[in-house]
């Protein structure tokens, strides 16, 4: 009896949820684990690589906007090898890989029924999604597709976009029933055409077909690197630069290796260090680093961005515990140093920069039990009445950036954020 009336009350409950038309947000969980990946790779990639220009504004610009469109016509990068691309993020240490299946030209990089502007209609006709999504599953790197809602090249876009909004939805239902991504990430929602209630729309859209799949904030008409009013998605982009420390809100800070999105010849290319402090930066602030690279039109990625990721990866190959599942924080980070947290532990992420001495607030209500260097050496410290006194060997293990594990006699994460 009282099992009938417990299943009676949940349908109830569920008919209301239904009708109340509570929101459907993307679950905590789901968003705990994007948030402990932490570092992911941003491919841009298209015809365009034939011209060497930015994809999507490159069109009408340096490529007059008809020779662009056709572009697609001569595009063969018959050394394309999804394995390859895959293994290179693999061996970054990036455990996400995002591909910009449709950017602002509107060309798709998958078989889609919606348009012939896609890559069946070019002399390669391979999925490139499709064949990225499988060699991500068969090397342990989650799957993420970037897909702009705004398209330069499809006149809908203006003239019709409420038929526009229906075409995207159905092109999101193939990719994400197809291709099941780990991570939407969505762009291109500052023109006119766009408003909050198409993201608002596509946003539940997509969350009926995977309620699990993480979506970032560009659906909307809020800011990127902050959630707030207008915000329509799950978390913060900040671009082309480090995010703000924030514990609170996830975010997730994309950057070029080079200066350029999409391939460019004898493109400036960021050093090591730049490289490194910018992917320590970022997770001592609590984010997650979108690195992007742009392979070239026969369909590698250059030797020298392939290596210098891998250089990346050799760095946290022995540190990577300092980064992967932590927290940002206590201390924001700053030209001398970055923290992060996990458990019982404290690290500082000390770069050259910083003097033989650091100087460090009181805990609160922790104290520090033990101070080494990451998997090497004891390092020597003072707790002081101002403050925690390091004091660092002449020698440190890394030249760009070496890292302290501090053993408190608490965990870490309940520390609040303290002024340095
Ligand atoms: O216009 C795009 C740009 O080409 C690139 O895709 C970046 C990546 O975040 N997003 C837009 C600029 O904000």
């Amino acid at each position: 009896m009282l099992k009938k009336s417990l299943l009676k009350l949940a349908c109830i409950l569920l008919s209301c949820q239904a009708f109340a038309q509570i929101p459907v947000t993307t679950p905590k969980a789901a968003l705990n684990d994007f948030m402990a990946q932490r570092f992911g790779m941003f491919i841009h990639w298209g015809p365009v690589a034939l011209r060497g220009t930015e994809i999507g504004w490159s069109r009408g610009g340096e490529v007059p906007t008809g020779e662009y469109d056709n572009l697609y016509k001569e595009f063969n990068p018959v050394l394309f090898n999804a394995d390859h691309w895959v293994k290179a993020a693999r061996d970054a240490g990036m455990k996400y890989l995002t591909i910009t299946a449709k950017h602002h030209d509107g060309f798709c990089l998958w078989p889609t029924a919606q348009t012939p502007y896609n890559i069946m209609g070019s002399p390669f006709k391979r999925d490139v999604v499709g064949e990225l999504a499988a060699a991500c599953r068969k090397n342990g790197i989650k799957f993420c597709i970037y897909f702009t809602v705004l398209d330069w090249y499809d006149a809908d876009y203006k003239n019709d976009t409420h038929k526009f909004v229906n075409k995207m939805k159905a092109e999101l239902k193939e990719l994400i029933t197809k291709y099941h991504p780990y991570m939407l990430w969505f762009d291109g929602n500052w023109e006119k055409p766009w408003t909050k209630e198409y993201g608002e729309e596509i946003y539940n859209y997509v969350k009926s077909l995977d309620r699990n799949v993480v979506v970032n904030n560009r659906l909307g008409k809020g800011k990127h690197p902050e959630l707030g009013n207008g915000t329509v998605g799950d978390y913060a982009t900040p671009e082309q630069a480090i995010g703000a420390l924030n514990v609170k809100d996830p975010w997730e800070s994309c950057i070029t290796i080079c200066n350029q999105w999409a391939w460019k010849p004898n493109d400036k290319m960021k050093s090591l260090r730049q490289c490194i402090e910018t992917l320590v930066k970022v997770a001592g602030g609590g984010g997650n680093l979108l690195f992007n690279v742009g392979p070239m039109l026969d369909g590698r990625m250059e030797a020298r961005q392939v290596a210098r990721l891998k250089e990346m990866g050799q760095w946290l190959n022995k540190y990577g515990e300092s980064i992967y599942g932590t927290m940002g924080g206590p201390f924001a980070p700053d030209s001398a140093m970055a923290a992060t947290r996990k458990g019982n532990k404290l690290y500082l992420h000390v770069f050259s920069k910083a003097g033989q001495t650091i100087h460090l607030p009181q805990l609160e209500h922790l104290k520090v039990q033990k101070a080494s260097f990451l998997k090497g050496q004891p390092v020597s410290f003072r707790e002081e009445k101002e403050g925690i006194v390091i004091t660092l060997p002449a020698e440190k293990p890394d030249s760009i950036c070496s890292v302290i594990a501090l053993e408190l006699n608490g965990n870490a994460e309940t520390l609040p954020l303290i002024k340095k």
